[in-house]
């Protein structure tokens, strides 16, 4: 498959709620969206890296210079004969997983569109449909926390993960487990805490949650393992984890005995694959994260949590509950928890060329040689 032409978008979409977390407040994405071109057919990647570097270090505008200036030019007018063809051409650049991520997932969806078969299929995807939970951000009080819950929980989503800071955790878990005494329970702290507030995790232990995600500085690994040793609840690595490699060390190390894979914040599907199959080799489930996606990242999500080690409910919730039009025609929504694969070839998603247009900041065209 010769990648022939490029458009690389950056537009701006209000969300549906206000999500806070532990490192900032969102009420908008701002994000990158790629389309790339080859055989007649097209392949859509979605940028998760964010305007400020709050999450992990890459920011939007430097994904998109990064793209511009390498990782496009690298691969227009090539031509591939696998997805892991083309991640290779992109494997001199180090680190900036989530831009060159943008260029694999376009690719694999060109590919599979090509071949006229859904990706799961290509990617030895097991499942038609997913199980999902949600994330919620930190609300205004614990009462309101506890009331959105039972929304959730009674339209039948699998798992609860709410969102923890110091000052924001103790409390509003006891509340929602003493309101909710079987409901499946995680909290995500995004880094926020230090090994020295141990104690707070010790008295998570008493509310039976599957897992406490990313509790630590997000380089440490070493932390991370010191903190299982000392309590009951499995840890499980979100940001931490952005390769292979971090993922082994992290095994290795039993700083995670749970992993959330983002297959954009690891460097694509090639990668989110690897990492599944080395988590299960340690005996470790995995689950499918997100970072708030249009449907266009939303769909690869889907596709990728097909595969054999996602035995966890994941982040990929309905696409309504984000945004009021979203970037693709299909409907993403899940029922009774589980949110069906797109069927069509590739992620199996059409883009909403009404709402690209009213969203859209810019607009930047490449081909090769130009
Ligand atoms: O840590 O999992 C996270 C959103 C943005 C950045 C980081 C995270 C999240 C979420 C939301 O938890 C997941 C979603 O609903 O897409
Ligand atoms: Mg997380």
């Amino acid at each position: 498959m010769r990648v022939e032409a490029a458009e690389l978008y950056t537009l701006r979409m209000p969300l549906k709620f206000r999500f806070e977390t532990s490192f900032g407040v969102q009420t908008e994405r701002e994000l990158l969206l790629l389309v790339l071109k080859g055989e007649g057919v097209e392949g859509y990647g979605e940028g998760v890296m964010t305007p400020l570097p709050l999450f992990r270090e890459e920011t939007l505008a430097g994904a998109r210079d990064l793209l511009v200036r390498a990782l496009l030019p690298a691969v227009l007018g090539q031509d591939f004969d696998s997805p892991e063809a083309l991640a290779r051409a992109l494997a001199p650049f180090r680190g900036n997983r989530m831009a060159k991520a943008m260029v694999e997932m376009a690719f694999w969806d060109l590919w599979a569109r090509a071949l006229g078969v859904p990706l799961y299929r290509l990617l030895g995807g097991v499942r038609r449909e997913v199980p999902v939970g949600v994330s919620l951000g930190i609300q205004e009080s614990v009462e309101q926390t506890v009331e959105l819950v039972g929304r959730y929980l009674s339209e039948g989503y699998r798992r609860i993960k709410l969102k923890i800071k110091p000052g924001w955790d103790l409390a509003v878990v006891r509340a929602v487990r003493e309101a909710f005494p079987e409901a499946p329970l995680t909290v995500d702290a995004n880094s926020a805490y230090r090994l020295s507030d141990y104690r707070v995790f010790q008295a998570l232990d008493a509310y039976g949650l599957e897992y406490v995600e990313q509790p630590l500085h997000f380089e440490d690994l070493a932390d991370h393992a010191r903190l299982q040793a000392r309590i009951q609840t499995p840890i499980c690595l979100d940001e931490s984890v952005v390769s292979k490699e971090t993922a082994r060390a992290a095994l290795e190390a039993d700083a995670a005995r749970v992993i959330n894979v983002k297959v954009a914040r690891v460097g694509g599907h090639g990668e989110a694959k690897k990492i599944a199959e080395l988590a299960e080799a340690f005996g470790v489930p995995v689950w499918m994260g997100g970072m708030l996606e249009t449907g266009v990242g939303r769909a690869h999500a889907i596709h990728a949590a097909t595969l054999p080690n996602y035995r966890l409910p994941g982040d990929t919730s309905s696409a309504s509950r984000y945004w009021e039009v979203d970037l693709v025609n299909e409907p993403l929504e899940a029922r009774e928890g589980l949110m069906p694969v797109p069927e069509g070839p590739g992620i199996g998603v059409t883009l909403n060329e009404e709402a690209l247009a009213r969203y859209r900041l810019e607009r930047t065209e490449l081909r090769s040689g130009v």
